[in-house]
This record gives structure tokens, C-alpha cells and sequence, in this order.
């Protein structure tokens, strides 16, 4: 059986009394979940089709995600939706603190690497003591978290360019806060390009905190003392 013939049976079965909306699009979404065999919750969220909090985390238990851009399949030539996808975990609460940020001559406060906005951005001291890396981020996610890698963007300049980019990055998770372990693939080198990019895990970890550590100055491009970066997520 089809999947749309499935789901029609399996409505009319089950589903008659539903008259509300969020009801329909929980059903619509648990229904492809199952006959899937994945869970299905970015390409709703793609699709900006809101389902209940309860019955995504039930999903996500049960199913491994559906991790390829489905939603960018093009029917007419049948390419695309191959490339993998992962979900930018929601950072509300998340605090952020920095061994350096500039907020003397210019708003480069570490915060603004958790406002969503790629145009705001963390960056090193450098109106007075401008110190050579390494330069440290500590993100406190406030609970444990399952997570399978960072999201970070360089700070843009202009249409297409960069300013102050990082190369590389050391990446360390840590239950405590103090005792800290690094993350297998670490380091990781980062595009010099705008937008969000994704270091990806080979397995998920559990963590409450992470951090960022661009170590020395051959660890910016450029081999320059002073960094910068525009976001800072963690992705799951
Ligand atoms: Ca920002």
C-alpha cells in the first residue's frame, strides 16, 4: 500500500472526530513518521508546518531523523534533496562568555554569537591589550543536551566576503563545566565563506556545555591575532 492510501485509510479509521487543525497536522505528521520509519519534524519545519512539542519528542525517540533536504527535490528533473540536514537546537537560555570580545569601539560582544543574526558578531579585543590566541567561547546550553556537532558562521563582509575568519577550531564538550573532553574530528577547519556551517560528529555526545577554542594565530586566515564570528549553535 501507497503511502497516501495509507493515510487516508488509516483517517478514516481513527481520525473522524478531528475537526482542528493542529490535531490534522499532528496526525498528517505522526502518519509519515511511521511509515517512514523516520522522523520527518525538519521537513515541517522547512515547510513552516507547526506540530505539537509532545508528539515531535516522541518522534524523535523513535525514529531516526530524516536527514536529507527532501524539500528541495524537484519533481520536474528529479535532482536535488540529497544533501544532509541538521536542526539548529533553540538556544533560549544559552549564556555565553569569552577569554576576549571587543565592546569598547564596537558591539563584538560573544552574546551576539547566539542572537540569530549573521549581520551581529563576536569579536576579539582590539581598542587596547589585544592578546594573540588562543581565543576561547564557553557555551552554557543550561540542561544536557544529545547533540551531533556545532554551527558556526564566519562574520560576512559585504556581499560574499569575511572578515577576521577563523580556520580552525578545537571543539570540547564537558557535563560540568570544568572537566573538558575533545570531540572526535576535532579540530575542525572551517570554510572561509559566508553562512552557517555544520561540524558534524561521527556519533552523537551528550553535553551541557561546549566550547570553542581557536588556538594559535595560524589558526585564523590570514595568520592574524585578532577573530571573529557571526553564530554559534549546536545542531542535532
Ligand atoms: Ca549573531
Amino acid at each position: 500500500m501507497g503511502f497516501y492510501a495509507l493515510l487516508i485509510q488509516k483517517s478514516q479509521e481513527s481520525c473522524s472526530g478531528i475537526y482542528q487543525r493542529p490535531a490534522k497536522r499532528d496526525f498528517f505528521y505522526e502518519a509519515i513518521c511511521d511509515f517512514t520509519q523516520k522522523d520527518w519534524l525538519p521537513f515541517f519545519q522547512q515547510w513552516g508546518i507547526a506540530v505539537s512539542t509532545n508528539l515531535a519528542a516522541r518522534m524523535a525517540a523513535q525514529y531516526p531523523m530524516m536527514r536529507q533536504k527532501v524539500w528541495e527535490y524537484n519533481p520536474i528533473t528529479q535532482t536535488g534533496g540529497d544533501a544532509p540536514y541538521y536542526i539548529p537546537l533553540t538556544r533560549t537560555g544559552w549564556t555565553i562568555t569569552a577569554s576576549t570580545e571587543e565592546t569598547a569601539q564596537e558591539s563584538g560582544a560573544a552574546t551576539n554569537l547566539l542572537d540569530g543574526s549573521l549581520t551581529t558578531y563576536w569579536h576579539s579585543r582590539w581598542s587596547s591589550n589585544a592578546g594573540a590566541p588562543p581565543h576561547v567561547l564557553t557555551v552554557d546550553m543550561k540542561t544536557a543536551q544529545s547533540i551531533l556537532g556545532v554551527q558556526i558562521a564566519q562574520r560576512p563582509n559585504g556581499a560574499t566576503g569575511t572578515s577576521r575568519p577563523v580556520k580552525n577550531v578545537r571543539v570540547e564538550i564537558s557535563e560540568n563545566g570544568t572537566t573538558w573532553t575533545e570531540v572526535a574530528g576535532s579540530p575542525f577547519t572551517l570554510q572561509n565563506a559566508q553562512g552557517l556551517q555544520n561540524l558534524v560528529l561521527p556519533s552523537f555526545v551528550t553535553a551541557r556545555y561546549f566550547r570553542l577554542t581557536i588556538p594559535t594565530t595560524a589558526d585564523v586566515y590570514g595568520g592574524d591575532n585578532l577573530a571573529a564570528l557571526s553564530e554559534v549553535n549546536a545542531i542535532r
